[in-house]
């Protein structure tokens, strides 16, 4: 008897073992939504992989100062079934400029002028991200939060401006992963540069470890013009198909910079990629980004495996051309029927 209860009690301790391992990442997508198609490919990734129980999108907050921008991750989440993720938009903000791969979708409307994408929110509802972000960790478990930068540092920087907020990221957040800077070479990359300032504070305030994926590895792992053509055949309408073409303007391949970070935080133990030893980044001359080996420091950059590109850019575009697990029909597009 005494043999079975403890055999019981052994396969329990298995059990939540492998449940507690197979928990989702609760991730915090900031982004610049607006100002490349990458970031559309990089929030449809991460839907699909939600769908497989991998991820929780806690929150979506924007950098990009565009209300456009909320309403169209809006458009995507309620595509995807997911209407109710809550949305945070930057105040006082860069790049505030109007974007196609944004305009395009939000506006078009069918042949009884309904809207091709249901929304739940225009973005001039949308919360203030800081303090969206503030709330959500604060509703989070200690330790367990994963964010996923791929757009400028602007939110984020002035999330740990304050003590308080240093001591909440300290608390909640597990790691930062960062689309941004330029590990092969120093020239200055968009999301750096862009906001300069608030890269320099972020880097000097974050209290958390973090991983870079540099310019070099997106330019790398580009997103097929083939999978756009040929693997949203399911679908008669896909918002980030729209946002796509409308950006890229062309049949060819583009570069999927933000996908890499967001798939290496979703993923981060399936060895997609080398990591550089650890060390600390900061701004350099000319908005660079400056990487000093430290063992004391806790930033790390990804480093491409030749023998892997081929395999995570399909892994990639097979994740963002998924079809989504409910609500096709009441997201207002027409499934093919085989
Ligand atoms: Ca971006």
């Amino acid at each position: 008897m005494d043999k079975l209860i403890r055999c019981l009690i052994l396969s329990l301790v298995v059990m939540s073992a492998s449940l507690l391992s197979g928990d989702p990442v609760r991730l915090i997508l900031d982004t610049d939504m607006g100002n490349d198609c990458d970031d559309a490919l990089a929030l449809g990734m991460i839907h699909a992989l939600e769908n497989r129980g991998e991820v929780r999108l806690l929150a979506v907050t924007i950098t990009k100062d565009n209300r456009d921008a909320a309403t169209y991750i809006d458009v995507v989440n309620t595509f995807y079934g997911r209407p109710e993720i809550p949305i945070g938009v930057v105040r006082d903000g860069k790049t505030p400029q109007d974007a196609p791969m944004l305009k395009v979708p939000i506006k078009r409307r069918d042949a009884h002028g309904k809207f091709v994408y249901p929304r739940r929110v225009e973005g001039a509802q949308a919360p203030e991200a800081v303090e969206l972000l503030t709330k959500i960790l604060n509703e989070q478990p200690d330790g367990s939060v994963t964010i996923a930068q791929i757009g400028f540092s602007t939110n984020l920087a002035r999330l740990v401006a304050t003590e308080a907020g240093r001591a909440l990221v300290a608390k909640k957040v597990k790691t930062l992963y960062l689309m941004a800077g330029n590990f092969q070479k120093p020239q200055p990359e968009y999301n750096v540069f862009t906001d300069g300032p608030a890269f320099a504070d972020l880097m000097k305030n974050w209290p958390t470890p973090m991983v870079f994926s540099g310019f070099e590895i997106g330019l790398v792992i580009t997103y097929p013009i083939e999978s756009i053509e040929r693997d949203f055949a399911w679908v008669a309408n896909h918002p980030v198909v729209d946002a796509y073409k409308a950006y890229v303007g062309k049949e060819e391949d583009h570069p999927n910079w933000d996908s890499t970070a967001v798939l290496q935080a979703i993923r981060p133990e399936r060895g997609y990629f080398n990591l550089s030893g650890p060390g600390t980044v900061e701004l350099g001359e000319k908005n660079t980004t400056v990487f000093k080996p430290d063992a004391e420091g806790h930033c790390r950059y990804l480093v491409l495996k030749p023998e892997q590109v081929g395999a995570v850019r399909e892994l990639i575009a097979d994740l963002v051309s998924e079809p989504p697990q409910r609500n096709v029909m009441g997201a207002g597009v027409q499934r093919v029927v085989f």
